[in-house]
């Protein structure tokens, strides 16, 4: 079984275009195994919830979230109708990972979720600069003042265990170190 191509799929689906795929998406991005499943099947031949597991068990992130015969795409959405989460409190620093050429409009504008639903942040430096390096060989590292930002009224959420979301981070939370 081709994994990391499947994984890819999956997470096309269930994070950019669960309609392509004729997918019933809750408000929490929960969707039925079978179902998801069912579409793939043309492409995949049939698999049962125990591939899933498998893929999960063999990869490098945790991406997915899979419970009562549903599964749900902890992060990454993209589709205009934002998942439903429930706001956390953050520790006192998060860390995001991006190119240099992307610091002087974030300095200026602060970090945006861009095509995604929710700007993305690491848990520790080292996650922050593998998400960095997607985007640059010699990644930058910001350091977030996640919890004053917290404190003034940004929403934080919990996707997986390295990785928060947040709304909109204005510049006077981001240093550069
Ligand atoms: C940048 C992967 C200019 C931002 C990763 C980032 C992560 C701005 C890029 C997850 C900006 C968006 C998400 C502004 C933000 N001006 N650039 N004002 N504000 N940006 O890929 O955080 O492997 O959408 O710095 O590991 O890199 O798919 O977000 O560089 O967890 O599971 O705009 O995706 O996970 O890029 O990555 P992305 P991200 P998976």
């Amino acid at each position: 079984m081709n994994y990391v191509k499947l994984g890819k799929e999956i997470s096309y689906a269930l994070r950019h275009h669960p309609e392509k795929y004729h997918l019933d998406m809750d408000d929490e991005g929960w969707v039925v195994v079978n179902q998801l499943l069912d579409a793939l099947k043309d492409k995949y031949g049939i698999l049962d919830e125990e591939d899933i597991i498998d893929l999960m068990n063999h990869s490098d992130k945790q991406r997915y979230e899979l419970k009562n015969h549903r599964i749900r795409a902890y992060y990454g959405h993209s589709f205009k109708k934002k998942i439903k989460k429930e706001s956390q409190i953050p520790p006192q620093i998060l860390y995001h990972g991006t190119a240099k050429r992307f610091l002087s409009s974030i300095m200026k504008e602060g970090l945006k979720p861009m095509n995604r639903q929710y700007v993305h942040l690491s848990q520790d430096k080292e996650t922050a600069y593998l998400v960095g390096s997607r985007h640059d060989q010699n990644p930058v590292i910001l350091q977030i003042d996640a919890y004053k930002a917290y404190q003034d009224g940004i929403a934080f959420y919990l996707g997986n265990e390295t990785v928060w979301l947040s709304e909109a981070l204005p510049s006077q939370y981001i240093k550069m170190l």
